[in-house]
């Protein structure tokens, strides 16, 4: 067996490990980020919980940090009070970035992980299933224990050979993303296996993991070795060490194989996570801006590796360098080893530890401008600018760009990098708060709204087309998310009035006419983030099913979750659709309860196609209801 599977094996609560079926696991630790954790929180108080139901949750503050007005505070305040009042630990804003902290203090080998957050899998390189849901799906898992999902199947990558000195982790899962592109992890464990693993540190493994969540994959993982011993024991935490690794004879269902001594550095173009090529293609390219941070590359060695380039240099006139690193404790250590002020003196601006310029919390760009940034994500608009160009990089080609003023991989010859020490971890527990009162008053600020509650199913349903986009569409493309809209986390009728407004402006106003409609999308529809607003938007202004060639995974669930229709269609019916016809589904209840072909009819034309749907037991009953919550108050938590 391999290790994905003996991780879910030691955890199945429902089903078996068939690829494609339905599964429930037991879960031993969630985490939540305060922009899904509003909703994911006031779910949970909907489900008239006690005490948090897994062995650790924890409730970070990480990505609503720019307290331009009381809304941010209201969201962390009103967390807070929940955290307390379901025996939830807070960590506390500028405590640093929820999956570094969670691979800091609370990973351990063997066992399960859900996260309202897609870059959960980070901690897949402690040996642990580590998968991202939508808040929903996570205030479950902390209310039963248990989280359902397809049965995913493994794709192992074997690493062999060596990476040459100045080539980093995230130039490996970048030249993965390359062959692989941003669907070809779609409902698949990555699991990594062979030679190559040994030189590479945890938080290497942490950020290969990280961007897992960009190959679409369920999640990646690691065993554990003297590697993962030596980061425990840097963190305290050697007891927590066991051996997670793959039986001898193990089997996968896909092989893929990256000899690391041919990987070079690489960059990911403007505007997807995949359109990869070398840096020595673009040498030279003009930049503005450089970004180093973000929960792929802000780890202490990444930290230290930036501080070293840039030491005795100048960050390039034209330039302008931000750098967060990835935790409060990595802050303070590069504070007392002197790393800070060489990252200061050089000309860097240091921001608290958080997501920040990630999900476009400040630091957007000037126009046209051209930012590198070590982050995981590059879709068009998220920096808070929509036509400058993000490019994906690696700490050390982003500090030596900065300093050249240009795109650049080339190092000074005979240019080392110092091997960073497994000096201890100084902990700061000043910034978890672990407290436990189940009568604990839940604050509620003026900005917190309801959430959005779906309708039960009906036998037929007809509608315009609303929106009608192309391939990938992110769910940056459908919530979008910046400093003006992130305090909006809590407010679903104020969000909805941006919703695809960077792809259509007229979007809501249409939606609002047309009293919903469907939505037509091509393949991998609703990539990218966890945010089940993405979802909750269009469940909020009555979009009843959307029509795509393909799902990305967690907004298939979120849709889901919303009792929206997530409706498969082959590729040639895609112009079968419109602007301006009507069309109706007919005979709806008895499809999704037998999970039959849906016809849908033009009604203008009389024209009618085949949509396709498959649902497991739990999400008929979902759809049924109209959403997950209304399902769980009627048929109670454990349906
Ligand atoms: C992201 O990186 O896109 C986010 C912001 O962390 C999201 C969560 C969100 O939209 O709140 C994610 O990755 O799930
Ligand atoms: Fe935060 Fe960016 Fe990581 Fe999302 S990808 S959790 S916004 S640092």
């Amino acid at each position: 067996m391999n290790l994905a599977y003996k991780i879910l094996k030691a955890h199945l609560k429902e089903g078996e490990l068939v690829p494609g079926t339905s599964i429930a696991i037991e879960i031993d630790q969630t985490l939540t980020q305060d922009s899904t954790g509003t909703m994911a929180y006031l779910q949970l108080e909907a489900m008239d919980v006690g005490h948090v139901a897994v062995k650790k949750a924890v409730a970070y503050i990480d990505h609503n940090m720019l307290q331009t007005g009381f809304e941010n505070m209201d969201d962390h305040e009103f967390i807070r009070s929940v955290a307390k009042k379901h025996g939830i630990t807070f960590s506390k804003p500028g405590n640093g970035v929820c999956h570094q902290l969670q691979l800091e203090n609370f990973s351990k080998p063997g066992e399960t992980l859900v996260g309202s957050d897609s870059h959960t899998p980070t901690c897949g390189a402690m040996g642990m299933i580590a998968i991202g849901a939508g808040g929903l799906d996570v205030a479950v898992a902390m209310a039963t224990g248990k989280y359902y999902l397809s049965c995913p199947s493994v794709l192992q990558v074997n690493l062999v050979g060596k990476r040459n000195p100045l080539v980093s982790a995230k130039d490996v899962i970048l030249a993965i993303l390359q062959k692989l592109s941003v669907k070809g992890g779609v409902n698949k464990i990555v699991e990594y296996t062979g030679e190559g693993i040994k030189d590479l540190t945890l938080t290497d493994r942490a950020t290969i993991c990280n961007m897992g969540a960009e190959l679409g994959a369920t999640t990646s993982v690691f065993p554990t070795d003297e590697q993962t011993l030596a980061y425990l024991k840097q963190q305290g935490r050697e007891a927590d060490y066991k051996e997670m690794v793959p039986d001898v004879d193990a089997t996968y269902d896909e092989y893929l194989e990256i000899d690391l001594s041919t990987v070079v550095p690489m960059t990911a173009k403007p505007h997807s996570p995949d359109a990869v090529v070398p840096v020595s293609e673009l040498e030279g390219m003009h930049i503005n801006q450089v970004v180093i941070g973000s929960c792929t590359n802000s780890s202490l060695p990444d930290m230290l590796h930036a501080a070293q380039i840039l030491k005795g240099h100048k960050v390039a006139e034209h330039v302008s360098l931000v750098i967060a690193p990835g935790s409060s404790s990595i802050l303070a250590m590069l504070a007392s080893c002197g790393a800070l002020a060489d990252m200061v003196h050089a000309g860097a601006r240091i921001l608290e530890c958080g997501c920040g310029p990630c999900i476009g919390m400040g630091q957007a760009p000037l126009s046209k401008g051209i930012s590198l940034r070590t982050i995981n994500r590059n879709f068009k608009g998220r920096s808070g600018t929509n036509d400058a160009g993000v490019y994906l990089v690696s700490p050390e080609v982003a500090a030596l760009s900065a300093i050249k003023g240009y795109m650049s991989c080339e190092f000074d010859d005979g240019f080392t990098l110092d091997p960073v020490p497994y000096t201890p971890f100084v902990k700061n527990p000043n910034f978890f708060i672990s407290d436990y009162d189940p009568d604990n008053t839940v604050y509620m600020g003026p900005n917190i709204k309801p959430v959005p509650r779906g309708e039960k199913l009906t036998d037929t349903i007809t509608g315009r087309v609303t929106l009608k986009v192309g391939d990938n569409i992110s769910t940056d493309h459908i919530v979008p998310s910046d400093s003006k809209l992130l305090p909006f986390r809590s407010n679903v009728p104020h969000l909805a009035k941006f919703s695809f407004s960077k792809v259509d402006p007229e979007f809501y106003d249409r939606a609002v006419a047309y009293g919903g409609g469907f939505i037509v999308g091509g393949d991998n529809y609703g990539q990218g983030s966890s945010r089940e607003h993405a979802a909750l938007v269009p469940n909020y202004l009555k979009i009843k099913a959307i029509f795509a060639i393909s799902f990305a995974r967690i907004h298939r669930s979120n849709l889901i979750n919303n009792g929206i229709l997530p409706l498969v269609i082959d590729q040639s019916d895609y112009d079968f659709f419109n602007d301006q016809d009507s069309y109706r589904l007919d005979d709806l209840l008895d499809a999704v309860a037998n999970n039959k072909d849906i016809t849908v009819t033009n009604e203008n034309t009389n024209e009618s196609i085949t949509a396709h749907l498959s649902l497991s037991e739990r999400e008929k009953v979902m759809i049924q209801y109209g959403g997950l919550l209304n399902a769980i108050k009627e048929l109670g938590g454990d349906f």
